[in-house]
């Protein structure tokens, strides 16, 4: 029964059906799943599904499009029951996409994971320049500054954004962790990052890693 209602949430949220996204959720609360389960098995999974369906030219921008519609719509029902209530912050993150890159749920997952892990955090959004990111970090006075970027062609401008903090002697009071598809460990030493998560679960556990909480 319950796998049945996973894959109604999943085949909703492929085809961009916010509203049968959205019942497939209720019913599956009501059955009593968790919101972790409905979250990885129903919505990234069907997020991965369409990744594929577009590297296979079966899908295009706009059925990509209403695809993250559906799951952004499923990630707001399911964020009071992903993030705790009444944490004192472990510690303040400045997070955003990167400049030129406009994809953000993956981005809003590691913000929502963070908040339910007790961090404050401070949401810039998508194409944030390394000038936003600095300004913002001139502003808040973050711990911890998070970037994020699903496109080859964007993630220099997180080094670039480094260079940034750099340049105004910043660097040195703030960690910096990076992530998104095509970002790697190997990617996150060779620009000076402190630290890479390959999802938004092992991103909590970098940024209390990162802070000395764990
Ligand atoms: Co775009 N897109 N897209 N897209 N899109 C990808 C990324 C792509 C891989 C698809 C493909 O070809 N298979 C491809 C990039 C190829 C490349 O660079 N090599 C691509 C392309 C090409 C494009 C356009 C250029 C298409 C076009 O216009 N021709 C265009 C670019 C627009 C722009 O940004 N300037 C574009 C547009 C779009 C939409 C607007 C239609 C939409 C985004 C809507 C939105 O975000 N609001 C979209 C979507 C939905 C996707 C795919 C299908 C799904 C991305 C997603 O949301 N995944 C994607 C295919 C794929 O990734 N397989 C694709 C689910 C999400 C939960 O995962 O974002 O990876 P992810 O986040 C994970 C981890 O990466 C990690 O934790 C998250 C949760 O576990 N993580 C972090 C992410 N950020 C982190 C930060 C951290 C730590 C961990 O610390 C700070």
């Amino acid at each position: 029964m319950s796998d049945a209602i996973i894959a109604t949430i999943f085949q909703a949220v492929v085809d961009g059906n916010t509203r049968g996204a959205l019942e497939g959720i209720e019913r599956a609360l009501e059955q009593g799943l968790t919101a972790e389960v409905i979250l990885n098995q129903g919505l990234i999974a069907a997020m991965r599904e369409v990744g594929r369906l577009f590297e296979a030219g079966e899908y295009f921008v706009p059925e990509m499009l209403v695809a993250a519609r559906a799951m952004q719509a499923g990630l707001n029902r399911l964020r009071p029951l992903l993030v705790a209530q009444g944490i004192q912050p472990l510690g303040k993150v400045v997070l955003g996409t990167v400049k030129g890159d406009l994809h953000d749920i993956g981005k809003n997952l590691v913000g929502m994971m963070l908040e339910g892990a007790g961090f404050e955090v401070i949401d810039l959004g998508t194409d944030v320049s390394p000038e936003k990111f600095l300004t913002a970090v001139e502003e808040h006075q973050p711990h911890l500054l998070g970037m994020s970027a699903l496109l080859t062609t964007t993630m220099s401008n997180m080094k670039l954004t480094l260079e940034a903090l750099e340049r105004a002697q910043v660097r040195e009071r703030i960690r910096v962790m990076v992530g998104g598809a095509p970002v790697t460990e190997t990617f996150a030493r060779q620009i000076g990052a402190d630290g890479y998560a390959p999802d938004a679960s092992r991103a909590v556990a970098l940024a209390k890693h990162l802070l000395q909480l764990s």
